[in-house]
């Protein structure tokens, strides 16, 4: 969208140490990196992969919660979830084109996401089976976003950066708007708040794997906090969702489902945390690789739209040279 005329514009040769030492300088300095500026080459696909990855879950994580704006047990609640649904499809929009200015073009990672080459987050390949499930996507997805997408804030690469500050903002409105509607099912009859402790049980592990592989798994975490694309490591900022999240569980009278979770008074450097339990991680592999139980669901619906919107895309390009031919003219 914004510059297309970037791509290939790096060249490997030309990337000795000299050049190597000047960027990381730049890093080092807090400086941000712009869309014109020389990049190594792996510092460009580090952030298109990243990016594209965020973007396509953005876009395939309103599926789930879409599945229940027909089914909204009140005006106010639909209200809420037609507006959330619509914030994550600008989410995606403002990825899709920071991503563009690294030289990709939509189409491409758009054929990557039904290709499967491109991958999205694992937490979007499980069901939303009862109305709790909106609640608690709100609370611990969104949730979990947040504290992901804080420090990327500050990510190294600018039109990263700049995007995350206002969907972080948004992503916290749904925090809270989840996080009252499963107190409000905790507060309501026993069936109410039996769904709302199954939807929690349902939901915690996977939103514990949203944070990608432990940090010893992790390929690309080292480069990425090199180059101050990633501030934290996907455990630290595990831990620090435990440590919030457990809390706020208490509060509404829901438990974990986690018979090893315990508070340890010596973690965090002496300041205290929750030990947890093991993450299941072939569960988690077996979801990133297409096997999930909604994996195939998600991408057949993307396909569809990506098909069905082929016209539009068609129609909006022809007029766009129709426009450009009559200024020409003029
Ligand atoms: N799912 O070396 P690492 C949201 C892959 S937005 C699937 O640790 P990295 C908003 C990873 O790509 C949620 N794959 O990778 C919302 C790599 O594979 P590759 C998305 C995963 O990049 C809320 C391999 O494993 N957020 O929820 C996952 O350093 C509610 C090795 O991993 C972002 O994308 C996973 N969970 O760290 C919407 C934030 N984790 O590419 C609707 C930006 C890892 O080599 C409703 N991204 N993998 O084939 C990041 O912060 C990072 O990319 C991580 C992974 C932390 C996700």
């Amino acid at each position: 969208m914004y510059s297309q005329g970037l791509i290939g514009a790096d060249d490997k040769t030309a990337e000795d140490q000299a050049f190597l030492d000047a960027f990381q300088k730049r890093i080092d300095a807090e400086e941000k990196i712009e869309p014109n500026d020389p990049m190594p080459a792996a510092y460009r696909s580090t952030l298109i992969r990243m990016i594209g990855q965020h973007a396509h879950s953005e876009i395939v994580g309103m599926l789930p919660e879409g599945n229940w704006i027909t089914r909204a047990p009140s005006l106010r609640r639909k209200v809420a979830l037609l507006a959330k649904v619509q914030d994550e499809g600008g989410h995606g929009l403002y990825l899709y084109s920071a991503a563009e200015t690294l030289g990709v073009s939509r189409e491409q990672m758009t054929e990557e996401l039904l290709s499967g080459k491109a991958k999205y987050s694992s937490i979007f390949n499980y069901p939303t089976p009862t109305w709790a499930d909106i609640g608690t996507i709100g609370w611990l997805v969104d949730g979990a976003a947040i504290m992901n997408q804080v420090p990327l804030c500050r990510c190294s690469y600018g039109p990263y950066a700049r995007a995350m500050i206002r969907v972080c903002k948004e992503e916290s409105f749904h925090q809270r708007q989840g996080y009252e509607l499963v107190q409000n099912l905790c507060a309501g009859t026993t069936e109410q708040k039996a769904m709302a402790q199954d939807s929690l049980n349902r939901w915690w592990w996977p939103s514990l794997m949203m944070f990608g592989p432990s940090d010893t798994d992790s390929q690309h975490s080292d480069l990425s906090m090199k180059w101050k694309i990633k501030r934290f490591t996907n455990d630290e900022l595990r831990q620090k969702f435990v440590d919030a999240t457990v809390p706020q569980a208490k509060l509404i009278g829901l438990s974990m489902p986690d018979a090893d979770l315990k508070w340890n008074a010596d973690k965090n450097n002496g300041q205290g945390g929750y030990d947890f339990g093991a993450i299941d991680w072939d569960e988690f592999w077996r979801v990133v690789k297409g096997h999930g139980m909604m994996n195939k669901d998600r991408i057949k619906a993307r396909k569809k739209a990506w098909d069905d919107g082929a016209w539009v895309r068609e129609a909006a390009q022809a007029y766009a040279k129709k426009q450009n031919t009559q200024v020409a003219a003029a």
